[in-house]
């Protein structure tokens, strides 16, 4: 078990739908601690390098319109196998086709409308995160909680 770092962006959707509570509240029941968060209305200039894979692609232009159009929140989690974790807990990218129980499958139904970004592996967490915060910004602390969380 590798104790891992994982960036996650609440989209303007989560933020505008009020659903942001909810959503922290799955992660911190979940045990994976928050070390940095903070709403944040995303630059079209970040949301380029941000998204810069998907540069091409039809859906870029609505893609950086979404992502910009208000404020997001932006989020680093820390726990064991923490980007794997998270993305499960995110469900498929098309909300129409994610699990209940997931956060897209129980909050959205649109792939254009799908709440959440989180990173798909370490390397990019580490870009992600250091896209959105400062290293200060990132704060190291134990949970109360964590010798009962993890053996
Ligand atoms: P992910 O967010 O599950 O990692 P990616 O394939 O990395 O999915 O796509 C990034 C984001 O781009 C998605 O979360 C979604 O907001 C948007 N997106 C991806 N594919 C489509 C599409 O076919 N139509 C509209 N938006 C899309
Ligand atoms: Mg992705």
């Amino acid at each position: 078990m590798a104790r891992e770092r994982t960036f996650v962006l609440l989209k303007p959707d989560a933020v505008q739908r009020a659903l942001v509570g909810a959503i922290v509240e799955r992660f911190e029941r979940r045990g994976l601690k928050l070390v940095a968060m903070k709403t944040t209305k995303v630059s079209r200039e970040l949301a380029e390098t941000y998204y810069l894979e998907h540069k091409g692609k039809p859906f870029f232009a609505a893609l950086v319109k979404y992502i910009t159009s208000a404020p997001s929140v932006a989020i680093v989690l820390e726990g064991d196998e923490a980007v794997a974790v998270v993305r499960k807990m995110m469900g498929k990218t098309n909300a129409a086709e994610a699990e209940p129980g997931t956060i897209r499958g129980d909050f959205g139904i649109q792939i254009g409308r799908n709440l959440i970004h989180g990173s798909d592996s370490v390397p990019t967490a580490k870009r992600e995160i250091g896209l959105f915060f400062a290293p200060a910004e990132l704060l190291d602390y134990a949970r109360v909680d964590e010798a009962w969380v993890y053996e």
